[in-house]
């Protein structure tokens, strides 16, 4: 038997985490001859719901469940820890600024990318969900000067998915069959579904759309889609964020497909022209555990436009936090 995998997720009595955890046990992250123990964090005022959650997991008697520790201490949540699933932010509450909940949700990532800095395993793989994630990922990232950069990406697979879904049942074709859908830019209603380098059986997805449908449907419906959800369900997408959660960190560790691309939300290079130092979704390939932006893709005026305003969306965010950074 393999030793254990420490993995810590936080917001671990949340609705995402709730879908996360019995994935992560079940072997649907690492395998199923990896044993794993998960190192869960909440606020002190839900730990009795996440005791209530810890019942089930044990309940669920999964093999290669190793462990469990249960804390308000981030310190102690990230202590060893081989992955970190950021899931926990603060919601907007009644009358709050957007600024000010990207400040309270600005306090809580420096404190946890401090406490990573100090405790987690040296090559720990972080994993941010909880929004607003690209800017949150920033704060984490400039809080963990020892880590690498490499290391720390935000959540932008769950609009990817969205998107090939979406594509896959416009074209009558299986999801298997697309590839190299791209999210540009912020995890926002600013993001950039971008087809102009999908493929769809192998063909350029564009040539068996209609454009109107691709620039004055899709996209919207892709930069929307976290709404209509709600609107429908009355809640915010759970199962879907956290197997959007478990498949980016699959890609992140086991690679991607030849011939794809996945996206991720990444430390910008400067590549495509976004500013350096902005966590920004790009299409990106991983092999060997590192991703790299993919290059030399065209870029129309359209797509720019938009690339850009999701750009500075992610600039005015840094702003706001500038004071942690
Ligand atoms: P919930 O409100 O159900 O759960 C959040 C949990 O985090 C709560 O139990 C809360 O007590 C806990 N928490 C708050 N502050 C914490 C802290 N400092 N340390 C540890 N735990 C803390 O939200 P849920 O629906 O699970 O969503 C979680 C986050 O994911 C939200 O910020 C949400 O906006 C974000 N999302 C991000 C997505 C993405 O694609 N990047 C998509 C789904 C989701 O909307």
């Amino acid at each position: 038997m393999k030793p254990p995998v420490h993995i810590a997720v936080t917001g671990a009595a949340g609705q995402i985490t709730y879908a996360l955890l019995f994935r992560i046990a079940a072997g649907d992250l690492l395998g199923a001859d990896q044993p794993v123990v998960l190192r869960l964090l909440e606020v002190p005022a839900a730990m009795g719901g996440l005791d209530g959650v810890v019942m089930e997991l044990h309940d669920c008697a999964f093999p290669l469940l190793h462990g469990i520790v249960t804390t308000d201490d981030p310190q102690i949540a990230f202590a060893g820890a081989h992955y970190a699933f950021l899931v926990g932010a603060t919601p907007r509450g009644p009358g709050m600024e957007r600024k000010d909940l990207l400040q309270v949700n600005a306090d809580i990532f420096a404190v946890q990318g401090k406490a990573l800095n100090a405790v987690a395993d040296r090559a720990v793989k972080i994993l941010v969900v909880g929004n607003p994630a690209n800017t949150n990922a920033l704060i984490t990232l400039r809080n963990a000067p020892d880590l690498n950069p490499q290391n720390i990406s935000a959540m932008t697979r769950l609009d990817h998915n969205r998107a090939v879904g979406m594509l896959a049942r416009r074209c009558g074709a299986p999801v298997a069959a697309v590839q190299r859908v791209s999210i540009w830019g912020n995890h926002s209603t600013t993001q950039y579904p971008d087809l102009n380098h999908a493929l769809v059986d192998g063909v350029p997805a564009l040539e068996q759309v209609d454009e109107t449908w691709y620039r004055e449907q899709f996209i919207g419906e892709v930069q929307k889609r976290g709404a209509t959800v709600i609107a429908a369900r009355g809640k915010s997408s759970a199962a879907s964020a956290a197997n959007a959660a478990l498949g980016h960190m699959r890609t992140w560790i086991f690679g991607t497909p030849a011939g794809d691309w996945t996206s991720m939300s990444v430390l910008s290079d400067g590549s495509y022209g976004i500013a350096p130092g902005l966590i920004y979704s790009f299409p990106v390939t991983v092999s060997n555990g590192r991703y790299a932006i993919v290059q030399n893709l065209s870029i129309d005026d359209f797509s720019r436009r938009l690339m850009r305003d999701s750009e500075d969306e992610l600039k005015s965010e840094r702003e706001a936090v500038a004071g942690l950074l």
